[in-house]
């Protein structure tokens, strides 16, 4: 069978499918081709002059990569002139970016993390873009933050890379989760897997252990569980892997399954979390939903939060659904003999 470019599959589901308009598949097509230029400045590393430290801070006061200026700006360029856009907001900018009126707007809203992972990029370890669209709210020609606030559930596309080995783009525009690999030589994003799924039950794990002791009493309690293993009261071995690249371990988890965890704790409680709501949790939560699997804060579905500041943090649970329903359970029965 010929293999089926990104430009093809979004024609066709544009024409079987009418949620997919022109305008988003055009949006998705321009991410998709900022997301190339990323994959080519990451893939030249030290010879790229485009490692280390940008000096400058971004909103949330981490140190900025070079390369997380870098992604952002290209994505930024990439989406201002297609007028398919409104606005965007990004991980790395305090507030929103609106479409120069020099060009058509849109009626979409565009959310990206640029460089997701990227404290992993100095020792050559897969880093990933995170995006998510939402719609413009009628009527509104001048978005602010305020316009950005929605829940997960209102999201119409949501989608990753992957800056491994090969470079991959996994995308949902709400009907089941597909995967594309870019093919560098005629530099197109090709259909490599149709409908990924989230095997249910899972015996691998992903968390950031070093955190245990900040963690709440059912977070200690399920993961000691865990590592008990055979003899404990889970009955069998699990296996743990972290890669500190949200993406990566994502993805592992859409390939073979397994869950991500990354808790409120001792050190993030006031935040809310680690993880931001708008820029990983929400956009991950709606294509892990889209391949079988569930997705929490610990105590509620994360698509139905409904963000309060565009930067804002939570606790994320999401893979396996058997595994993060037993997880979610916990904490709900936690917080009911507390009450
Ligand atoms: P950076 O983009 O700052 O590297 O953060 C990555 C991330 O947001 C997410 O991709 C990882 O899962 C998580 O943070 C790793 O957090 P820890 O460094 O606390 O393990």
């Amino acid at each position: 069978m010929k293999p089926i470019s990104l430009t093809r599959f979004l024609i066709e589901e544009q024409r079987s499918r009418r949620q997919i308009t022109p305008d988003l598949r055009l949006l998705i097509e321009v991410v998709a081709r900022a997301c190339k230029h990323i994959s080519l400045a990451i893939s030249k590393g030290e010879l790229g002059g485009v490692l280390g430290n940008a000096e400058a801070y971004n909103v949330q006061g981490e140190a900025q990569k070079k390369l997380d200026v870098l992604s952002n700006e290209i994505l930024l360029e990439a989406n201002e002139w297609g007028g398919h856009l409104a606005a965007l907001a990004s991980e790395e900018m305090e507030a929103p970016h609106l479409i120069p009126h020099r060009f058509p707007k849109g009626n979409y809203l565009l959310v990206f993390d640029p460089l997701d992972g990227s404290s992993n990029i100095d020792v050559n370890i897969s880093v990933g873009t995170i995006f998510s669209v939402l719609r413009c709210p009628e009527g509104v020609t001048e978005p602010t933050a305020e316009h950005f606030l929605q829940p997960g559930v209102e999201q119409v596309a949501a989608g990753y890379t992957v800056y491994g080995p090969s470079t991959l783009l996994v995308l949902t525009t709400g009907s089941g989760v597909h995967q594309f690999t870019l093919d560098r030589e005629i530099g197109s994003f090709v259909l490599t897997q149709r409908n990924l799924r989230i095997p249910e039950d899972t015996s691998e794990f992903a968390i950031n252990m070093s955190n245990q002791r900040h963690w709440e009493a059912p977070m200690q309690r399920y993961v000691q569980e865990l590592l008990d293993g055979k003899t404990g009261p889970r009955g069998r071995d699990f296996n743990m892997r972290w890669v500190a690249s949200m993406v990566a371990d994502v993805h592992r988890i859409m390939t073979r399954g397994g869950v991500f965890y990354y808790p409120v704790d001792a050190k993030t409680r006031e935040k809310g979390g680690r993880l931001r709501l708008l820029y990983e949790a929400s956009p991950m939560a709606f294509l892990v939903e889209q391949a079988g699997g569930a997705a929490t804060d610990g105590r509620q579905r994360l698509l139905e939060r409904k963000p309060e500041a565009l930067h804002q943090r939570v606790p994320v649970f999401l893979g396996s659904k058997n595994e993060v329903e037993r997880v979610t359970a916990l904490h709900r029965e936690h917080d009911a003999a507390a009450s």
